[in-house]
């Protein structure tokens, strides 16, 4: 090994300790792989040494197979085959792992031929997430150590497990000391290394079990749909049962090269880096000074405030919540508090656990309580002067250095700075409905929020395991304004010729969650409306007219039966054939093609319009408020990243088709 290597060699009497240190997650780059080969090569040449362990240095155990490699020219050795090399060696290897033993460094684990843990480790196979399957030996070791079922579990859905289950499994040998992992590797490696057999997975053999196969496939459907990678593991776990070792190494080998080829996958890696880069600031340096953030105000303990609320309770962080009048502060404390309950009920939280949480919670009606707060979000209805008289009398009690912050979807946030001695402190918080639950935070920076003020929050964000994306100030940030031509669009479509049923099957096709009429339902047809029935403008205006606010009234796009199930509804047709006629509007049979055309095509101008004005700072950030705001299917790696692979010049043809103005950079394909 060379000085330079991240893999060095120790030696503990007659074991040789192999160790990683390449930060920050030990990814199995080239140069460790390399590094291992020759250290393996080493201690099963020396006569003196008896037993290997291998660990790594720094936060964790290899995450993975280095994901920046893929697509390039292939470095040997290649894992699989360095991975068969651990195997096969003639002396007992033992994997001591910390942190997370993830993908390709689960396989290397897999591969030695025993495997000790701390109790904080987890395991897991993840490759699904990028749109993979592991391709190291990974599908056919995995059920042969643990069975059919987990297989299935961790490689299709990609969760790790905790080093105590994979005890149970029989994937770890031992359970070691926390403070001890060194120290007790050793220990056990001087236990194993006379024994003989040694125990290899490869030569382990695992019976079929068509039944949870079967359960499995149903049990996810949905959650599958989409994505080629999970029927790919699936695959490849049955094949264990079926194949001898070798065959079944190959075929996971075909199958994995298929994916990593594949558009899904290239899409899925985009976004696994897209959500890191985004919590970079391209101005801000990486080492700015944070302000420290100890209580968080809310202001409006409404669906929305108390969504916001349970993102700080849940991290710890304690939260002032003030509301005007004490029924609505009661209601909305009753609503944290049933949720997670429902959370305990389900087991994902303990029971102590909700009560800190609750505990963590101040509800108050005294709005000068928010005095002591590092950071205050205002979270009270769409309303400019409203939020602009909260932040005015904001500005008169918060402390100084404080953040103050707007929960608005679509209004100017120097406007609302404007009304404060401090606009430098005041930046946009925009939280998703439901807040607790969505992931995406679009950080609106205002002309003169300050860098610390943006670092601060961009850091927050993570605190509460938010993915934040920083804005600038445009009408409905970067989501909402790219919402507003498709919405346009599918009106217009509506009255053409085409159906809510029809334009919502071609959007949930394509893989969105649910169409733009599906959403108006949920969200409430009402939502919006002037509440005046003398006027009525649109089709939208109609409908609210007649009560049809959606699934709260089992009416709206949709009839609605009491478990909400939708059907076509034939009074809805009326109202759009009146106002066909009403409008005017020619009629012509609408092809899918035409609705894909007109109302996702205008979405990626949008997008290219916003990075233009540099309301966003890159291609993938876009991305990343799709993904995670509005349920973008992520093997089509959002908008900008789908335009790139449908190719620049289709969507600017079929933009041009339907007379639009196309964005300078989508045309010329300059998009970054
Ligand atoms: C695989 O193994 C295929 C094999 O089956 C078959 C091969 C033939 N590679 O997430 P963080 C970077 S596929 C390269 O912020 P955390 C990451 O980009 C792989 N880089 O830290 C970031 O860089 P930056 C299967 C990687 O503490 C930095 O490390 N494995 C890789 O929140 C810190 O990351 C996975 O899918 C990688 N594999 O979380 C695991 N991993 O600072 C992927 C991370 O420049 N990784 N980076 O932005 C993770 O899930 C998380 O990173 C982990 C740590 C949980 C490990």
């Amino acid at each position: 090994m060379t000085a330079s290597s991240p893999i060095r060699t120790e030696r503990h009497g007659d074991v040789l300790v192999i160790v990683s240190d390449n930060p920050p997650v030990n990814a199995l780059g080239a140069a460790v792989r390399i590094g291992l080969e020759a250290a393996i090569k080493e201690g099963a040449a020396d006569q003196s040494i008896a037993a290997m362990v291998i660990r790594c240095d720094g936060r964790t155990f290899f995450a993975g197979a280095d994901i920046t490699e893929f697509g390039k020219p292939p470095v040997e050795p290649l894992l699989p085959v360095l991975v068969d090399m651990i195997e096969a060696c003639g002396k007992p290897v033992v994997a001591a792992i910390h942190g997370t033993a993830l993908g390709g460094g689960c396989e290397v684990a897999l591969g030695c031929h025993y495997r000790v843990a701390v109790p904080s480790a987890k395991i897991g196979t993840p490759e699904v997430k990028l749109g993979l399957l592991p391709g190291a030996g990974g599908t056919q070791r995995l059920p042969r150590l643990a069975g059919v079922r987990l297989a299935l579990e961790m490689t299709a859905k990609g969760e790790p497990i905790s080093a105590r289950r994979a005890q149970e499994a029989g994937l770890i040998d031992r359970i070691v000391g926390e403070d001890s992992l060194v120290a007790d590797a050793l220990a056990f490696a001087d236990e194993v290394k006379a024994k003989r057999p040694i125990p290899r997975a490869a030569e382990k053999t695992v019976a079929a079990d068509p039944e949870a196969v079967a359960a499995f496939t149903k049990e996810n459907a949905r959650r599958f749909r989409g994505f080629d990678a999970p029927a790919a593991n699936i695959d490849c776990v049955v094949k264990a049962t079926e194949l001898p070792f070798a065959e079944g190494l190959a075929y996971e080998r075909q199958a994995f090269m298929r994916l990593m080829t594949g558009t899904q996958s290239a899409a899925q890696r985009h976004i696994f880096f897209a959500e890191r880069q985004a919590a970079r600031i391209d101005d801000v340096p990486t080492d700015t000074a944070l302000r420290p953030i100890a209580r968080v105000g809310v202001i409006g303990a409404g669906t929305m405030g108390g969504g916001i609320a349970m993102n700080f309770l849940s991290a710890g962080i304690p939260v002032t919540i003030v509301e005007m009048a004490q029924e609505a502060l009661d209601r909305g404390i009753g609503v944290i508090r049933r949720n997670y309950e429902a959370t305990a009920a389900k087991g994902r939280m303990k029971p102590e656990q909700v009560e800190a949480a609750m505990a963590a919670l101040t509800p108050t009606l005294d709005f000068d309580s928010l005095a002591d707060c590092d950071l205050v979000i205002e979270a009270v209805y769409e309303n400019m002067e409203v939020k602009q008289e909260i932040f005015a009398r904001l500005d008169g009690i918060a402390k100084p250095g404080a953040i103050l912050a707007s929960n608005t979807s679509y209004l100017d946030i120097d406007a609302i700075a404007a009304c404060t001695k401090r606009p430098q402190d005041v930046l946009g918080m925009h939280f998703f409905s439901p807040a607790n639950v969505m992931k995406l935070l679009e950080v609106v920076r205002g002309a003169e929020t300050a860098s610390d003020v943006l670092a601060t929050v961009m850091a927050l964000a993570k605190r509460i395991r938010k993915v934040a994306v920083v804005a600038g100030v445009t009408y409905g940030f970067i989501g909402n304004r790219m919402l507003m031509p498709r919405q346009v669009e599918a009106n217009k479509l509506l009255l053409e010729g085409a159906t809510p049923e029809q334009i919502d099957r071609v959007h949930t096709a394509f893989g969105m969650p649910m169409g733009p009429f599906q959403m108006a339902d949920l969200a409430g047809v009402d939502i919006g409306w002037h509440r005046d029935p003398s006027r009525i403008e649109n089709v939208r205006d109609a409908l609210a007219a007649e009560g049809r606010w959606g699934q709260k009234k089992q009416a709206g796009f949709y009839d609605y039966d009491e478990k909400r199930n939708p059907s076509p509804s034939p009074r809805v047709a009326e109202i759009i054939q009146e106002w066909r006629e009403k409008t005017g509007t020619p009629q012509h049979e609408v092809t899918d093609e035409e609705i894909v055309e007109r109302t996702l095509y205008p979405m990626v101008n949008e997008g290219a319009l916003i990075l233009e004005e540099g309301k966003a700072q890159r291609a993938s950030d876009v991305d990343v408020v799709w993904i995670y705001g509005y349920g973008w299917p992520v093997y089509r790696g959002g908008p900008m990243f789908w335009a790139k692979t449908e190719g620049y010049d289709k969507v600017v043809a079929g933009l041009e088709k339907h007379g639009f103005t196309v964005a300078k950079s989508l045309r010329a394909g300059t998009i970054k």
